[in-house]
């Protein structure tokens, strides 16, 4: 039975072009697979899908090289298989990264041999995921060499599911995947979605929301207590993880949780849980043991500590060192890693302040198992914002990168919004200039980095909530695998796999999807820096999808003076965060990257920029821009119709109508807002508006 949900990228239709498919056929219609560990079971499952698809026949699968055939493909370890080992430089196999994998053809008594090889079974997944992925691709694999080995060690996925209520926070695409009434009753789905991740290298997964419990609501209501994710670090909650880590294991997908840090209190029934007391060390420490021999190869656990209402070392008098340390200490025998979130709050009235201020002085202090994991920028996933400054200044501690893979403040999953251009602009970013000149995909590569996306993935048919949006998951892994991928080459290999080969299909949406995201910065920013204009509200699960610049004089510095926030060498001093040469450069307004200059420097509404217009004007020509952008890729999205699959072409087709009538909205309030302000008209007469 067909499931009611979509393959996403995984796809594999038939290959049509004649020598292309004699080819594919050749060497992959006989497979021999490693039959020595259970866990080749996905390789053989995938190779019998994918091969199965992709030749339009089924594959033969075999236990033993297959004799009469003109070519076969070969998956397994040098070790096991003679014909791997005979075609494979071995020690080059042994020395990969843990999932790294070789690609390569060659000769078993007199026969051709496609071998996919690596020295672990993850890399045997992740190779026969690369392989299948080159023939959806269409590439030649009659002379094929790829060696592969992924950049970071820890390439997570975290999931903000609220585990007993099934919703997602800042989840866009329905309810959590996972269902934790039945388990450990296992979905089909569960088993798709570890293909999904797999697919893209993603190799660890936390289960739940980094808010344990919710906000203020904790012990005043018992009932609501009840259901929260703290709990799942009791026994008979662990008990029932067993079977969905397995399944993921066999994935390559190691399972984390995230913690409550007053656990000891909640869950042990001490009366602390001051991570300087020796019994807390002990509960935590027992805990651990628990959770390992359920779980084997349980992979640690991510805190959020001393945020939005979650408890942290702050409530006993302690710092971020005590507490993430007396976690790492009880994961330590086990080889557990404990992630700790930047995301913290404390003294600072501006948040971008904060971290810095909080973590730099504690570099070097932090257990060789604790990963430091922090948000791309200093704020919070704005549509765009400069790369914290934490990054490249903590050479003592590991760091994680972390990203949102889900729209939250990109429109939510109804606005089409592509991050991999956002997140390459990480990347690339150069954290010290003139200095150590380090970029930021450089710091993720030692043991104990790695790179965390936030999830998003639910229930939905699409899993993401907008077609569009898996590419936000696809492009999320491969980046994580390999930083230096070009934006262009991500985007081609998902558009393909995705929409398939047609030519004018492919640039179409190609071409949509690359300007996506500069369109939401318009509309939703004005573009010259300004950022966390959106609506809040005052329920928990705060709504950050609608405008409400005005409820964050904080952020945006307006006043009828000018606009943009005083974050320099005359203000509050972030800049000077920064290695001099970045600090330099972001100091003056003059040299100060365009789209960043009002987060560094409230400027009159009249100040010039470079090209002559004025800062208010820039504002409104910006988002006007921005919208007609979005009504321009609704167009370009409308050309494919009949030309792509009815399913996914209505679906976009209709969250562009409500993305270009919602990007209105605030283009509206903010060129409003601007003008309430600075009380100067647009010269293009659009503000201040008629009605
Ligand atoms: O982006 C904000 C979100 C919260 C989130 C928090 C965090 C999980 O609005 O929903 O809480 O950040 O990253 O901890």
């Amino acid at each position: 039975m067909q499931p009611d949900y979509d393959d996403c990228w995984l796809r594999y239709r038939e290959v049509r072009d004649e020598a292309l498919r004699a080819s594919y056929r050749r060497l992959c219609s006989h497979a021999y697979v490693s039959e020595q560990s259970r866990e080749l079971g996905a390789v053989r499952e995938e190779l019998r899908r994918g091969l199965g698809g992709l030749l339009g026949r089924d594959p033969h699968l075999w236990q033993h090289p297959p004799r009469t055939t003109d070519g076969f493909l070969a998956v397994g370890t040098p070790a096991d298989m003679d014909v791997v080992a005979q075609c494979v430089d071995e020690e080059r196999v042994a020395d990969l990264a843990e999932g790294g994998y070789v690609i390569t053809t060659g000769e078993w008594e007199g026969t051709d041999v496609l071998v996919v090889s690596a020295s672990s079974d993850s890399g045997l997944v992740y190779g026969t995921f690369h392989l299948l992925r080159l023939l959806s691709n269409h590439e030649p694999i009659e002379d094929v060499h790829v060696v592969e080995e992924p950049a970071s060690p820890d390439r997570l996925i975290n999931h903000w599911d609220n585990p007993f209520r099934g919703s997602v926070e800042r989840g866009y695409a329905g309810q959590s995947v996972f269902d934790f009434e039945t388990l450990p009753d296992l979905r089909e789905r569960y088993r798709d979605y570890a293909r999904l991740l797999a697919s893209v290298g993603i190799n660890g997964i936390v289960l739940n929301n980094v808010n344990t419990q919710i906000p203020g609501r904790d012990s005043a209501n018992e009932a609501m207590d009840v259901l929260e994710g703290w709990r799942l670090l009791e026994t008979r909650y662990l008990e029932k993880l067993t079977g969905l880590a397995s399944l993921l294991r066999r994935y390559g997908t190691t399972t984390y949780l995230s913690v409550n840090f007053g656990a000891p209190e909640k869950i042990g029934g001490l009366d602390t849980s001051d991570p300087n007391d020796p019994e807390v060390a002990q509960w935590w420490a027992e805990k651990a043991d628990e959770i390992y021999d359920l779980i084997p190869d349980f992979g640690g656990f991510l805190v959020k500590a001393d945020s939005e209402g979650q408890p942290g070392p702050y409530n006993y008098d302690a710092d971020h060192v005590d507490g993430a340390n007396v976690l790492a200490e009880a994961l330590e025998p086990h080889g557990g890693r404990v992630w700790w979130r930047a995301f913290v709050y404390g003294s600072h009235k501006d948040r971008a302040v904060q971290q810095y201020d909080t973590f730099e002085p504690l570099d070097g202090e932090f257990r060789d198992n604790v990963t430091i994991q922090v948000k791309n920028g200093p704020i919070d996933f704005q549509p765009r914002e400069p790369v914290s400054p934490v990054f490249g200044q903590m050479p003592e501690t590991e760091l994680g990168l972390e990203l949102q893979i889900t729209g939250e403040y990109t429109g939510q999953h109804v606005h089409a919004c592509y991050h991999v251009p956002m997140w390459k602009e990480v990347l690339e970013f150069d954290t010290d200039p003139e200095g150590h000149g380090t970029k930021v995909k450089d710091l993720f590569t030692d043991e104990g980095t790695g790179m965390a996306g936030v999830g998003g993935p639910g229930e939905d048919r699409s899993w993401t909530g907008h077609y569009l949006a898996q590419a936000n998951l696809y492009g999320y892994g491969r980046l994580a695998w390999d930083p230096d991928l070009e934006t262009e080459a991500i985007t081609d290999e998902w558009v393909r796999q995705t929409f398939g080969h047609d030519p004018d299909v492919v640039e179409t949406v190609t071409d949509i999807m690359h300007d996506t995201w500069p369109a939401v910065i318009d509309y939703s920013t004005g573009g010259i820096g300004l950022m966390h204009m959106m609506y809040n509200g005052e329920a928990y699960l705060e709504n950050h999808y609608d405008p409400g610049p005005e409820e964050w004089p904080g952020y945006t510095g307006a006043t009828e003076d000018g606009i943009g926030k005083d974050r320099n060498s005359e203000g509050n001093g972030y800049a000077q965060q920064y290695p001099d040469a970045l600090a330099d450069l972001y100091d003056d307004p003059e040299s100060c990257p365009k789209e960043l200059l009002l987060f560094f420097h409230h400027l009159p509404w009249d100040y010039e920029l470079s090209d002559g217009r004025t800062v208010v004007q820039t504002l409104y020509d910006n988002c006007h821009a921005g919208v007609e952008e979005a009504r321009r890729l609704r167009e370009e999205w409308r050309t494919l119709e009949g030309e792509i699959d009815e399913e996914r072409y209505r679906h976009v087709a209709e969250r562009f109508d409500e993305q270009v009538e919602h990007a209105g909205i605030w283009r509206d309030r903010l060129t409003d807002f601007f003008y309430d302000y600075s009380g100067i008209a647009d010269e293009k007469g659009r503000v201040p508006r008629e009605d």
